[in-house]
């Protein structure tokens, strides 16, 4: 398999405006700053800005490094992590509980056919299923299975707009995240609606979970409510709180 090689010229204009707010903080945060305050080298602003840059650039060379192709290593049934780990912004008990037989998946942004869909119109998609490691910022990782719909096959029943750079997810906890369009296409990306753990244990995400094993763990939102599809990036819960935004693992 051939890679495009990357060199730091692809990133110009991002180096530019890296360095144009290095020189900004200097010049004027730490060289006017100083000297107005006296001693404190403190702009949290500038360099909130300037960390922000820093992550936007590794948003691009991330997504320049993303190989469409490569898949994310596949384990046994006998390395699966039981009980697998639960994890959300809030403790166990405030997971949201969802009634199947009600629920409907909304569908909004640059998608020509935006019915909603209930659980049992995506149950009879094809499904497949796969054992893949969850990677989590917090430092854990766990090895759990999940199975349904792979992302590529409903984003083209749809009728997605596969041109379109993000893809975001709304979820009935509140949460949100969003993804690359290349991610979403990714042939391991899955809209699961199978869980680790055991029957009737909903708190993985049911009804639906989109799982990408090329990504961290805060990229793969549980419960999601609505999938919708942009050129503007939408960002998330985390993403907004500074994680940097592309996070591949
Ligand atoms: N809706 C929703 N999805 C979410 C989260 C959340 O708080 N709410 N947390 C994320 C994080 S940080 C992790 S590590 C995983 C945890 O998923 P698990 O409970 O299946 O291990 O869910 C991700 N998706
Ligand atoms: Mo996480």
């Amino acid at each position: 398999m051939k890679r495009r090689k990357i060199s730091l010229s692809d990133f110009r204009p991002q180096l530019e405006r890296v360095e144009r707010r290095l020189f900004l903080k200097q010049s004027l945060s730490l060289g006017a700053l100083t000297m107005l305050s006296g001693c404190t080298l403190k702009d949290e602003d500038a360099v909130d800005r300037l960390l922000f840059a820093m992550s936007r650039f590794n948003d691009a060379a991330q997504a320049a490094l993303f190989n469409p192709n490569k898949l994310a290593p596949l384990y046994s049934e006998a390395e699966i992590t039981t009980p697998f780990p639960f994890n959300a912004y809030y403790e166990e008990g405030l997971a949201p509980v969802i009634d199947g037989a009600r629920y409907r998946l909304l569908l909004s942004g640059l998608i020509e056919n935006k019915r909603p869909w209930s659980l049992e119109e995506l149950r009879d998609l094809p499904q497949v299923s796969q054992i893949t490691r969850h990677v989590c910022v917090e430092g854990w990782s766990a090895i759990g299975k999940w199975g349904g719909v792979p992302f590529r096959v409903f984003l083209e029943r749809i009728g997605a707009d596969m041109t379109a750079r993000y893809v975001g997810f709304r979820c009935a906890d509140n949460y949100s995240t969003s993804i690359d369009m290349p991610s979403a296409l990714h042939p391991q990306t899955l809209l699961a609606l199978d869980f680790p753990g055991l029957p009737g244990e909903t708190k993985y995400g049911f009804p639906v979970k989109i799982r990408i094993p090329t990504k961290l763990g805060f990229k793969n939102p549980k419960f999601v409510v609505e999938i919708f599809v942009t050129n503007d990036n939408p960002g998330g819960y985390w993403e907004d709180k500074g994680y940097n935004w592309f996070s591949g693992s």
